[in-house]
């Protein structure tokens, strides 16, 4: 298989490039890398030292491309049949500007919330996970405004800001509900999550489930 990508079902920014390769139908073979484990990572490792995953190997090429972002963006140039960063540039710097967004602002907050949670108790950080609590929730007020009548994050097109959406939304979700107080934010997040690219990251995230160190577990959507 000419596309290997290193990941876990459960991790966030793996279901971004999940979404990408799935919107797209493009063919990969999925490596589970168990990050706890030095045996399993080596191989990722190798090809990204920084440790983290997704990573993408590409055989065909020679390339081994690392960042959830980039790795959408290179399957744009070399593999998708409909992008997912437009070739308009003002709808290009609307997509990763939002991608950044709910990397940044919702996905890496929410990553603080899980990150405490694994902590023993004499470590915890209260102040910084109220400080996340605080940008997630200004992070929903500003989405509720941003999006109007849109469809998807940009517009009507489901971009690389819908794969980042996605995932930093359903896991935020369980620390910081989205609410009928935020009705817009609410219906485009029932959107994502039965998006079918999505769902079926889901559906392969769901044995693993229990594992998520949050009080409320993620849930199929009904
Ligand atoms: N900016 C990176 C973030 C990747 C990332 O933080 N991945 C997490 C899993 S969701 C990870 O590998 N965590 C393991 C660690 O930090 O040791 C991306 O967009 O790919």
């Amino acid at each position: 298989m000419t596309l290997k990508l290193y990941y876990h079902p459960l991790s966030s920014y793996c279901h971004k490039a999940l979404i990408a390769l799935y919107e797209n139908d493009i063919p990969f073979e999925p490596i589970v890398v168990n990050l706890a484990d030095e045996q399993s990572s080596a191989e990722m490792k190798a090809l990204w030292p920084v440790g983290k995953f997704p990573v993408l190997k590409d055989e065909k090429r020679g390339h081994a491309i690392a960042e959830s972002s980039v790795i959408i963006d290179y399957l744009d140039a070399h593999y998708a049949r409909k992008r997912l960063i437009p070739m308009d540039p003002d709808a290009a710097w609307q997509a990763r500007m939002w991608d950044r967004f709910f990397d940044l602002y919702v996905m890496e907050k929410q990553g603080k919330l899980v990150e405490d949670n694994l902590r023993p108790a004499e470590a915890r950080d209260s102040h910084g996970v109220a400080k996340a609590k605080d940008v997630i929730e200004k992070s929903y007020a500003i989405l509720e405004n941003k999006l109007g009548d849109n469809t998807w994050a940009i517009g009507d097109e489901y971009s690389l800001a819908d794969c980042a959406a996605s995932p930093a939304l359903f896991y935020a979700g369980l620390a910081v509900p989205i609410t009928d107080a935020t009705p817009k934010l609410k219906a485009y997040y029932e959107r994502l999550v039965r998006r079918p690219s999505y769902l079926r990251a889901l559906k392969e995230a769901e044995p693993f489930f229990h594992w998520v160190p949050m009080d409320v577990k993620p849930r199929l959507p009904a």
